[in-house]
């Protein structure tokens, strides 16, 4: 029965709808289902099967998002048990668009990926100076950066962040991530970053600089 309705989540996940997933995971709830596998076997089971089809080419952009609101509206409601039930994430990874750069789509959708894969996720917004990033860094400690810039004129900035927080000695503690149209693998070693070409990717490369499965 437990596994039955973990398993619709899932698929409710998949077809992004949001109406099923909140009913069925107060179903769940309702069967005293632990909020941790709700999380783990229901919600982040549909996103991984997402990621998974988004890389093959099976499914795409505005699917992927509608999915990813649908797994929110599920977190949403067993946030609270969660943090009761001591759930672990994976890591804290903080997003961001950099200074001069409006564009969020991609880069919220990385996010949205993370967090179904299990990562505590903060996005701290768009057009964000160098200055911000540090302070925001400094309040969060996230063990990820994740960097977006969509236009070739504010890709360097990556690099001021960077240099940012080599001076103020956070380089140690922190992994940039970046990503973004016009940002290259190559571009990405040359600034002492790590690149991910898309959201399921980034999911992988997460996983594999913290060392989480
Ligand atoms: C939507 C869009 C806009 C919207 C943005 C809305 C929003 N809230 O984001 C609006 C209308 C505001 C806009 C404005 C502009 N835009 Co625009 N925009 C686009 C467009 C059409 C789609 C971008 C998008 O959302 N793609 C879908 C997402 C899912 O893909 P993605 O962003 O690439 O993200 C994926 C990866 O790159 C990666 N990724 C992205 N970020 C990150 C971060 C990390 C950490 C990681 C790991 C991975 C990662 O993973 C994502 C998911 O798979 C692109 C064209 C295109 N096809 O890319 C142009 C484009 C980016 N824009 C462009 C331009 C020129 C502009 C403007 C200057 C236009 C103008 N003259 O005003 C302004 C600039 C505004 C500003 N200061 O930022 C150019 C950039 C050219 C260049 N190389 O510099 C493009 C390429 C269009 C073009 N062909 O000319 N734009």
């Amino acid at each position: 029965m437990k596994e039955e309705i973990l398993a619709n989540i899932s698929e409710a996940v998949i077809e992004g709808s949001v109406k099923q997933v909140a009913s069925l995971v107060n179903e769940a709830l309702t069967h005293s289902v632990p909020a941790g596998r709700i999380l783990n076997e229901g919600l982040i089971a549909g996103m991984n099967e997402v990621g998974a089809l988004f890389k093959d080419g099976e499914m795409f952009v505005p699917e992927v998002l509608v999915a990813a609101k649908a797994m929110q509206g599920g977190i949403d409601l067993i946030r609270n048990l969660l943090v009761k039930e001591g759930v672990d994430t994976k890591g804290k990874i903080m997003t961001v668009t950099v200074e001069g750069d409006l564009h969020d789509i991609g880069v919220k959708l990385v996010g949205m990926m993370l967090e179904g894969a299990g990562f505590d996720v903060i996005n701290i917004g768009v057009d964000m100076p160098a200055a911000k990033i540090i302070e925001k860094v400094k309040e969060c400690r996230p063990d990820i950066l994740g960097m977006s810039a969509m236009l070739t004129t504010t890709m360097t900035r990556m690099k001021d962040v960077i240099d940012a927080l080599k001076e103020e000695g956070l380089l140690d503690s922190i992994k940039v991530m970046v990503g973004g149209a016009p940002v290259s693998p190559m571009y990405a070693e040359k600034i002492g970053a790590i690149y991910s070409e898309n959201a399921s990717a980034a999911v992988a490369v997460a996983k594999q600089l913290l060392n989480v499965a």
